[in-house]
């Protein structure tokens, strides 16, 4: 068996892309998918999965990974009120369950998901890409904040939900006696709290690295280099607790070697994100495309070392550029259909040729 191609689709009336058009892309087994509607801490209902379920199965797609459940808040910060919220993950889980899912992608980041200055940077090619401008971070987090909002053309974005974006003042306020030492504790609380959940169920927990990977605003960020996913791992040293491994996430950081993350830890990767990034000796980057002379994430080290472990897991392309007339209002910044579909057939190529080069089949 190889390893299991993704790719992030945002449900029906929620995404521009269509299954029929990802069905086209060559070796897509598995859809990843949320529920977009729901706040962090609800449960998600039987009902509610089941209609992702049905708009699924005529293409034939399964929908073993979930990008993602997100965490509230209150887990995160540590308040009593966490553990209704934990039982509600817990639920969430179970009916997860139901429907064979196999791992849930979720990530510990303080206020914000992922963070850009730019969503729609223009790249000399042509094409438009997600962009962070490191000077532009030290500033006001609301004004970073409602530049990405407006500029989602009035797409949902996991992590920038306006409800809690319209919160952020009280946020920052919550999250202000939360050290760093305190989110691990936290994180280790709430893993502790899952885990005989996802034993029962069969589920890994995948956590994904923060992104940019180092604190910023002032808040802490944890899973940012191979010493703190380590850390992570040892923290709670139970299979279901797994890594989606982000190479663009961890990538931002040029120190960051991925290739040897994937071999020291292979078997708990349950989820791969294949992503490439290009530096700027000022400290800003640029997504890339999945080319590996591209960008400077070693794509073609990271697919080898997935290859040479015998890598059985999940893996999606990640933020592609925009293409061919994609642009605000017509795709999602980072997830437009052509540069994702690139990026699969790059992937693709790596893999087969490096199993022919093993005397494999493919
Ligand atoms: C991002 C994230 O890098 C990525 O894949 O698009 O939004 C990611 O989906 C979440 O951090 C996972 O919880
Ligand atoms: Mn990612």
């Amino acid at each position: 068996m190889a390893m299991q191609m993704g790719f992030r689709w945002y449900g029906e009336g929620n995404d521009g892309i269509s299954l029929s058009d990802i069905k086209q892309i060559p070796g897509v087994t598995s859809i990843v998918w949320a529920l977009h509607h729901k706040q962090p801490g609800e449960v998600w209902e039987k009902e509610e999965i089941a209609e992702v379920q049905k708009q699924l199965a005529p293409y034939g797609f399964n929908m073993d990974v979930v990008e993602s459940v997100n965490v509230h808040d209150d887990i995160k910060v540590g308040l009593p009120t966490r553990d209704q919220y934990i039982e509600n993950y817990k639920q969430t889980i179970r009916n997860l369950k139901e429907f064979g899912v196999k791992v849930i992608c979720y990530n510990f980041m303080p206020v914000f998901d992922w963070t850009r200055t730019d969503l729609f940077h223009p790249l000399p090619d042509g094409s438009t890409a997600l962009y962070y401008e490191k000077s532009k971070i030290q500033d006001d987090p609301k004004e970073m904040a409602n530049y990405i909002l407006n500029n989602l053309n009035g797409l949902t974005f996991p992590g920038w939900e306006p409800e809690r974006m319209a919160r952020l003042d009280e946020l920052f306020e919550m999250y202000r006696p939360v050290t760093k030492e305190k989110l691990w504790e936290n994180l280790k609380y709430f893993l502790e709290a899952i885990m005989p959940v996802c034993e029962e169920c069969d589920i890994k927990m995948a956590i994904h690295q923060d992104d940019p990977p180092w604190d910023i605003f002032g808040l802490p960020r944890l899973l940012v280099d191979e010493a703190s996913i380590d850390r992570f791992l040892t923290m709670v040293d139970n299979p279901y607790n797994c890594l989606t491994l982000c190479s663009g996430s961890l990538g931002a950081n040029p120190d960051n070697d991925i290739a040897s993350i994937v071999r020291k830890h292979c078997d708990r990767i349950a989820f791969a994100h294949i992503r490439n990034v290009k530096h700027f000796e000022n400290g800003d980057f640029t997504e890339a495309s999945h080319r590996d002379c591209d960008g400077d994430t070693h794509i073609l080290d990271i697919v080898k070392a997935y290859h040479d472990c015998g890598y059985e897991g999940y893996i999606r392309p990640d933020h592609g550029r925009h293409l061919w007339g994609e642009g605000p209002g017509t795709c999602r910044p980072g997830y437009g259909l052509y540069d994702r579909a690139l990026g699969i057939m790059y992937i693709w190529g790596i893999w087969d040729m490096l199993d022919k080069l093993d005397g494999n089949k493919q």
